[in-house]
């Protein structure tokens, strides 16, 4: 059976609402994080997740291949969209917006000031200019949603799912105040039932 690893409330969850959303046949594991001796090492080598390891023990990695992947093993779901449409490619345009410019150019130093650094002096410094960078990343977000509740589509697709997981991270660290539509994005991102059903699973109720 395929399985998807995870860490409870880590960029996984994405992953884990859409296995929820379409209802997949796919098993969930939680792995231990930043463990370098975890047995999962020898199933992915950085210890990252997301991961989904397929039937034929082939590896898949990141949510920008991953979200994507789950989302066409139920061809015609409205969480994505046809191979060569423009949509598709929007929907692709906002998961790799949401790695590079919030996970990663935001998240990261705000989470691990320590890879950009070895002075630990300069870590507040890291992350004030950090939570800066996230605010001028979520802008563009926040016009667009402003004007709809979904950011392709008028609907739920797997870049909604990938969003929703860094607005809550936004909301934690106090930076969604000056944002009503993400505020708004937010409520209805927690209030679906898979995201209802993944916090449960994550033990994050
Ligand atoms: N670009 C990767 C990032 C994966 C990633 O950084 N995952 C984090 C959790 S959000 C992780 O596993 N961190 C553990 C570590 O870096 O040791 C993706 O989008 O899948």
């Amino acid at each position: 059976m395929t399985t998807l690893f995870i860490f409870p409330g880590a960029c996984s969850f994405a992953a884990h609402v859409v296995i929820h959303e379409l209802q997949l046949p796919i098993s969930v594991e939680r792995v231990t994080f930043g463990d370098p001796d975890s047995p999962y090492r020898q199933i992915n080598p950085t210890g990252r997740v997301p991961a989904l390891l397929l039937d034929n023990k082939t590896l898949l990695t990141e949510n920008t291949a991953i979200l994507p992947y789950l989302a066409d093993l139920k061809p015609g779901t409205e969480l994505f969209a046809p191979a060569g449409s423009v949509e598709r490619a929007q929907i692709q345009g906002w998961l790799g917006y949401v790695a590079t410019e919030v996970h990663v150019a935001a998240f990261r130093p705000i989470n691990r000031p320590e890879r950009y650094s070895a002075d630990e002096a300069a870590f507040p410094g890291i992350r004030e200019r950090a939570l800066q960078q996230l605010a001028n990343a979520l802008k563009p977000i926040e016009a667009h949603l402003a004007q709809a509740d979904y950011l392709i589509g008028n609907r739920f697709t797997v870049a909604d799912a990938y969003l929703g997981v860094f607005l809550g991270w936004s909301a934690r660290v106090g930076v969604l105040g000056d944002f009503p539509a993400l505020q708004a994005a937010l409520g209805r991102f927690r209030a679906r039932e898979s995201v209802v059903q993944t916090l449960a699973a994550e033990g994050l109720a």
